[in-house]
C-alpha cells in the first residue's frame, strides 16, 4: 500500500465496503480513484481499481439490462464532453447537428434513455460529444454521475424560449445533488463526498423562436462572471461554428506539431495537451521513452524566434512547432 493517501480516501473506502448494490460500490470505487494521487507509486492500485469498476459495471449492466457501452463511453479524440439539460431542450438535435452521430430528435420529452457519443470536428482535431438522458429527477440514471465526472467538460443546453434562468436553477440543483459544480455556487450536499469542479459552457438553444433573444440577454447578465453563454439554433444551424470554437476554448487545450530536422511539420496530426504543458509533456506524448531521453528541442511559432532552443520545462503555446532532439 503506497503512503500518502489522504484521509478522504479511507472514508471513500469505508463507504465502498459498506455498500450493498453494485451501483453504490462503483460510486465508492470511482471516488477512491478520483482521490488517489496520480504517480508511479499508485499506478498499480489505480489499475486495480479500474478493473474492479469495470467488472462491477458489467454486473450492474446485466442486472439493469442497460448496455455497458451506453454507460461508460471510452474517450475518443482530444476530449470528451457531455451534453446535458432538461427534456426537450434540443440536446439530441445539437449532437445531430454538430457531430457524425444521429440520436433521435422528437417533440415529446424523454426520447433519450441512454447515452450516445458522436465526434465533432474542429479544425484539425476531433472532440467527442455525448448526448445524455435529461437531467430531470425522474429520469436520472445511476451511471450518469460517473459519466459526468469522467467527462472533461459539460455543455449545458437550455431552451431559450422556455424560462432558461429557471432551467439553469433546476440543472444546478441536480448537479449539486451529484456533488458536481459548474463555475459558481458551492454545493450544500453531503460534505463527505468530494466535490467535482467541471468546466462548462451554457448553450441557449432555439434562438429562432420568439422570446429567445431577450432571454439570452438575461442569461448572459446572470452568468457574466462565471460561465460563457452561447446562443444557437441547433435546428437551423445558427452560430454552430462559434459554438465549436467556444467548446475548444473552454477545454483549455493546446495543439503542438512535431517535425523532423529539415522537414515540414504535419499540421493534420497535432499533439493535444492541457494548457500549461511543457516540452517534456509533449515528448512523453510522442513516446513514453522520449521524456527521459529528451536533450532539448528547437521551437517555432507563437511570437518566438524561429528555431530557438528550449529545455524540457519550457511551457508550450497553442500552435507551437517542435523538433525533438534526443
Ligand atoms: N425551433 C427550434 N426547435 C428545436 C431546436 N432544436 C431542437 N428543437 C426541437 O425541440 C424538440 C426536442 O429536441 P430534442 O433534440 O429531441 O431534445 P432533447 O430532449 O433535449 O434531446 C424537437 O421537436 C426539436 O425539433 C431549435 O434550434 N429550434
Ligand atoms: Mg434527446
Amino acid at each position: 500500500m503506497p503512503a500518502n493517501l489522504p484521509p478522504q480516501y479511507f472514508e471513500a473506502e469505508k463507504r465502498f465496503r459498506l455498500a450493498k448494490s453494485p451501483e453504490e460500490k462503483i460510486a465508492g470505487l470511482e471516488e477512491m480513484l478520483a482521490i488517489m494521487p496520480k504517480h508511479k507509486g499508485t499506478d498499480h492500485l489505480r489499475a486495480e481499481l479500474r478493473a474492479r469498476i469495470a467488472k462491477l459495471t458489467q454486473l450492474a449492466a446485466k442486472k439493469s439490462g442497460v448496455r455497458r457501452a451506453s454507460m461508460l463511453i471510452e474517450k475518443e479524440g482530444a476530449a470528451q464532453v457531455a451534453v446535458i439539460g432538461l427534456p426537450n431542450t434540443g440536446k439530441s438535435q445539437l449532437v445531430a447537428s454538430i457531430t457524425n452521430a444521429s440520436p433521435t430528435v422528437a417533440e415529446y420529452p424523454f426520447t433519450t434513455h441512454s447515452a450516445m457519443p458522436g465526434m465533432m470536428e474542429f479544425e484539425n482535431i476531433q472532440i467527442q460529444l455525448i448526448d445524455t438522458p435529461p437531467l430531470a429527477p425522474q429520469s436520472i440514471e445511476w451511471w450518469l454521475r460517473h459519466m459526468l465526472i469522467r467527462a472533461d467538460a459539460l455543455l449545458v443546453v437550455v431552451d431559450l424560449n422556455d424560462a432558461p434562468l429557471a432551467q439553469m436553477e433546476d440543472i444546478t440543483a441536480q448537479l449539486d445533488k451529484m456533488r458536481i459544480s459548474i463555475g459558481e455556487k458551492q454545493s450544500e450536499g453531503n460534505l463527505d463526498i468530494p466535490l467535482y469542479q467541471k468546466k462548462a459552457l451554457i448553450i441557449g438553444n432555439k434562438l429562432d423562436l420568439d422570446n429567445a433573444r431577450r432571454n439570452y440577454i438575461a442569461l448572459q447578465n446572470r452568468y457574466e462572471n462565471s460561465l460563457t453563454v452561447i446562443a444557437i439554433s441547433a435546428k437551423e444551424g445558427t452560430s454552430l461554428e462559434e459554438l465549436k470554437r467556444a467548446i475548444y476554448q473552454m477545454l483549455d487545450i493546446i495543439r503542438v506539431y512535431t517535425k523532423a530536422p529539415g522537414e515540414k511539420p504535419d499540421f493534420t496530426d497535432p499533439i493535444v495537451l492541457e494548457r500549461g504543458s511543457t516540452l517534456e509533456d509533449a515528448a512523453a506524448d510522442v513516446h513514453k521513452d522520449f521524456a527521459r531521453k529528451l536533450k532539448y528541442a528547437r521551437i517555432w511559432g507563437s511570437g518566438k524566434h524561429d528555431g530557438l532552443m528550449v529545455k524540457r520545462d519550457h511551457i508550450l503555446q497553442d500552435g507551437d512547432i517542435i523538433e525533438l532532439h534526443l
